[in-house]
């Protein structure tokens, strides 16, 4: 019998508070507040729904990259957005979540994805402006996600933050080759940033003063930085880069601030952000109308592959045949 008076055991609050406060994981097996619970399934949900709704900017220039090279690469980056889905939506099933529920709800507009991924491709240089600017605001954002206290999202991010910086330099080499290019190619890349710019400023999220869920989530160790701290890193990161490749940033209040050690910059048009955020965006309906059109088709994958499982499973339980 246990000397420990069972009254004096650490309530399950307090221990999650004391994992909390030392910087420590929270694993799958440890109790949780419903809220802590809601926030990660609503995060990592959005993160993972965003993931697979993004091959399809990118996905629509496969069949027009300008050589069997740019296609291969592009072939294996848009993989690998798929391959970052299901880590993610593993990382939510370890919540209790279902794939198939979230899924489900991203399908009845009640989950969202991201803001970015209702612009249109327009151009080759698009693909390069994606992988530059919007694999380097995914990496901004990430890379703090790999100490997230939920030890299975914090996880999942090590190996997405690899792929995604890969992705970043194969999208800045390609508008690096276009601004290397003729005129109109350089025109090309500087109308892609010219386009790509304010959106990708968005993907951080409203300004702190709007932002819902930072405070709480910071507190939980869920974010580590507000969605302006990584705006302004994103900025100061991307301006120098852009110097660069001899393309223009398309603000005309952009400086560096000698007493802060940042560029001051514009902010995006929240209007609009709000409006794509509520499906009003160029893209929302092509998107959401083209997402449920691949799972509706993908159905007898998903059976044929339930089936095997079953198969193998139900062979794999009976006693090993005896060779005669
Ligand atoms: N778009 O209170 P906050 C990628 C919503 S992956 C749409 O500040 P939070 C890889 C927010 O959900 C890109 N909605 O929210 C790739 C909330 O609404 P709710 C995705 C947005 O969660 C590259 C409301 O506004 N990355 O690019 C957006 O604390 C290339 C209030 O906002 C992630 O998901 C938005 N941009 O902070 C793939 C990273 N921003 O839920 C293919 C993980 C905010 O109450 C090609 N997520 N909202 O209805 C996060 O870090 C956070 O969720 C934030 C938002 C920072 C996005």
């Amino acid at each position: 019998m246990s000397d420990v008076d069972a009254t004096e055991a650490p309530a399950p609050q307090q221990e999650f508070d004391a994992l909390i406060d030392a910087d420590s994981r929270i694993e799958p097996r440890d109790w949780m507040p419903e809220a802590y619970r809601t926030t990660l399934v609503r995060q990592i949900a959005q993160h993972a729904h965003s993931e697979i709704i993004g091959m399809q900017p990118e996905g629509e220039w496969i069949t027009r990259a300008p050589s069997l090279q740019r296609k291969a690469i592009l072939m294996a980056k848009v993989q690998d957005e798929a391959g970052h889905g299901l880590y993610l939506y593993s990382a939510a099933e370890t919540l209790g979540a279902s794939r198939d529920e979230l899924l489900h709800l991203l399908h009845a507009g009640k989950q969202k994805y991201s803001s970015i991924f209702n612009y249109p491709t327009l151009s080759w240089a698009d693909v390069g402006a994606i992988g530059w600017l919007v694999d380097g605001a995914a990496i901004t954002n990430q890379v703090p996600l790999c100490r997230c206290s939920y030890g299975p999202y914090a996880r999942a991010m090590v190996r997405i933050c690899k792929e995604e910086s890969f992705h970043q330099r194969q999208g800045f080499e390609i508008l690096h080759t276009l601004t290397g290019g003729t005129p109109e190619q350089k025109a090309m890349a500087q109308d892609a940033l010219d386009r790509w710019w304010y959106p990708s400023l968005a993907m951080f999220g409203p300004p702190d003063s709007d932002s819902t869920h930072s405070e709480q989530s910071m507190r939980w160790g869920i974010k580590r930085f507000s969605n302006d701290e990584l705006r302004q890193k994103f900025v100061d990161m991307t301006v120098p880069q852009a110097e660069v490749l001899g393309l223009r940033i398309p603000d005309p209040a952009l400086r560096w601030d000698e007493d802060s050690g940042h560029y001051r910059f514009s902010e995006p048009d929240w209007e609009e952000f709000w409006a794509v955020v509520k499906g009003r965006g160029p893209c929302n309906e092509q998107r959401m109308t083209h997402r449920r059109r691949a799972h509706d088709e993908g159905a007898w994958v998903r059976e044929a592959a339930t089936a095997y499982a079953a198969k193998r499973a139900a062979a794999a339980s009976q006693p090993t045949a005896s060779v005669a």
